[in-house]
């Protein structure tokens, strides 16, 4: 009998678990290019366009290898616009009874498989490191569900960068040494930029017709679409970056969108690198004295450490996890995260490159536009349905976890002991933002005074109640509590000054 095979678009693996239990002999491939993947964010046009042109690609790449793949364009007539539509009818069409799934990254979708009319097996997906069960017995029990223990166990677990039981030269984590502030220039030209084939300007024709007000440039796209091109990447970012990786890891220019990242996660995440031969890639270079230990062991843990955490959280804390708002906060999100004009340089260029590229990296999304948001007293919804939308990278498994639980604080400290939240004065430590902004990072009160600084206290005033035992975060209280009272005033007066002109949509 028939079975009808799915393949996602973040699924693009030849060992992907549902292939594996079908018969390329018999069975039926399933891919589709459906408007409600395409819309249930408005998604950044690279983005849409890099998933369908691998998607096209990997299904070559299949039949090429004699499967039968039944592959549905977006513009195909008969497209029933739904991933379960397809299913439908294709198993129509085919005579199949059964379907075959990778289980989604993403609680809508395994619902809606959960309740098709045909039955639907999904398997586990065996491309991350810790299955549910084992994430679930590793929190189990804990207080505190720190990445840092997890991490441990996944280093133990996969050998990676171990001697024995103890971890290489002796400490599990250097991240001590990657604090580095911006250098003055940088010595990498950024990520592999690939020029668009036949199948790739297919695509962006389409996306251009169909997605022509979303946010963000569609061209130029450089983007990798396939695995080759992918691991041609990571092997340049190997060669000539990852020795700085660590280094300038937390840094921010106005200048360089990519300084001495990756720029794999889009990859990763849809399947076209392995993320454990990755870390075996990386590893390499470290035993063969090409990259010191702080950028290696840096690398690796952001791989087996937080990207495979926040999975486990995501799964673990269930479907109403984006819903969360512990902080109560209900600002709605401003224009200038859709590119209106602000006199923030650290915002306006985190969007802006945002807007460019699909991308920004770890430090923007957390402590330029995830810290405003968060200071500001955004709806953490709406921040969520951003990421999900403008980055790339961001499927909601990962993003969900990163958006309400680190950045946001929404889940009440589940993923963060502590907010993380700061003033000006960490911008400016790590980026040259600062240098060309019309607010003067040291001025803390009055008209000319960075935004951060004064949301800052206002923040941690409105949430006092909260935050004031924080054992993290008694220091900041100690700050508020020895400033004289007419300053606490004018700070928490300039700072509604500045909040009431964001919501009256000033360019501020
Ligand atoms: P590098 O800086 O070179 O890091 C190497 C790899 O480590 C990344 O490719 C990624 O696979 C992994 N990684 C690093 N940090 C994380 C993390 N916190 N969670 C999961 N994986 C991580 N990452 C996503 O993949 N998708 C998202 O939707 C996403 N949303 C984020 C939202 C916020 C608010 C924050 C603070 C972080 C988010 N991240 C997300 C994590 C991180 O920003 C990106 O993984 C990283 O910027 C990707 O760029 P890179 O490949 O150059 O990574
Ligand atoms: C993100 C995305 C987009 C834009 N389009 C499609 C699509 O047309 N077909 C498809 O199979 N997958 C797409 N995806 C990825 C899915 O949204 C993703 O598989 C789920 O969100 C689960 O992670
Ligand atoms: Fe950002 Fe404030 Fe620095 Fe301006 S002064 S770039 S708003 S941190």
């Amino acid at each position: 009998m028939v079975k009808l095979v799915l393949v996602l678009g973040d699924q693009l693996t030849p060992t992907l678990s549902a292939l594996d239990a079908g018969d390329p002999d018999k069975d039926v491939v399933v891919m589709a290019e459906v408007a409600d993947e395409a819309s249930y964010v408005p998604h950044h046009p690279k983005k849409i366009a890099f998933i369908f042109a691998a998607m096209r690609k990997f299904a070559q790449k299949l039949q090429d290898k004699g499967w039968t793949v039944a592959y549905t364009k977006l513009d195909d007539a008969g497209n029933t616009g739904s991933i379960t539509g397809e299913l439908i009818r294709r198993a129509e069409e085919h005579g199949a009874t059964d379907i075959l799934a990778t289980e989604p990254g993403e609680w809508r979708l395994i619902t809606a498989l959960n309740e098709l009319a045909l039955p639907v097996t999904q398997h586990p997906d065996t491309r991350f490191i810790a299955s549910h069960a084992e994430f679930e017995t590793w929190a189990e029990g804990r207080k505190e569900l720190r990445m840092e223990w997890f991490y441990r166990d996944i280093r133990r677990k996969t050998g990676l960068l171990m001697d024995g039981d103890k971890p290489v030269e002796g400490k599990w984590n250097f991240d001590h040494d990657n604090r580095k502030s911006a250098p003055k220039s940088i010595n990498y030209t950024g990520p592999m930029q690939f020029t668009p084939d036949d199948t790739v300007e297919e695509v962006l024709t389409l996306v251009e017709t169909k997605f022509d007000t979303n946010f963000g440039a569609l061209r130029p796209f450089w983007f990798a679409t396939d695995a080759g091109q992918a691991q041609r990447q990571l092997t340049r970012w190997i060669t000539y970056a990852l020795p700085h990786f660590g280094d300038f890891q937390d840094a921010m220019m106005n200048e360089e969108k990519f300084l001495y990242h990756s720029i794999i996660s889009f990859y990763i995440n849809a399947g076209l690198l392995d993320p454990l031969e990755v870390c075996r890639q990386v590893e390499q270079a470290y035993l063969d004295n090409y990259a010191p230990i702080n950028a290696v062991e840096g690398f690796i843990r952001q791989i087996i450490g937080w990207r495979e955490y926040m999975r486990g959280i995501y799964f673990l804390e269930g479907p109403d996890y984006t819903t969360r708002n512990v902080l109560g906060h209900d600002r709605d999100l401003p224009a200038m995260f859709w590119g209106a004009d602000t006199k923030m340089n650290c915002v306006a260029k985190t969007v802006s490159q945002t807007a460019d590229e699909a991308y920004a990296h770890h430090i923007q999304r957390l402590m330029v536009t995830g810290n405003f948001a968060l200071l500001a007293g955004i709806d953490p919804q709406q921040v969520h349905e951003w990421y999900l939308a403008v980055y790339a990278d961001a499927y909601e498994w990962v993003e969900a976890p990163n958006v309400i639980g680190m950045s946001q604080w929404a889940d009440g400290g589940i993923v963060g002991s502590k907010p993380y939240v700061s003033s000006g004065a960490y911008i400016d430590r790590m980026s040259d933002y600062c240098k060309s902004c019309a607010y003067k990072v040291k001025n803390k009160t009055g008209a000319e005074a960075c935004p951060f600084n004064l949301l800052y206290w206002d923040f941690l005033i409105r949430h006092r109640d909260r935050f004031s035992n924080n054992p993290r975060m008694g220091n900041m209280y100690r700050t508020w509590d020895r400033m004289k009272d007419d300053r606490k005033d004018a700070v928490i007066a300039d700072a509604q000054k500045w909040l009431d002109r964001l919501d009256q949509g000033e360019a501020v």
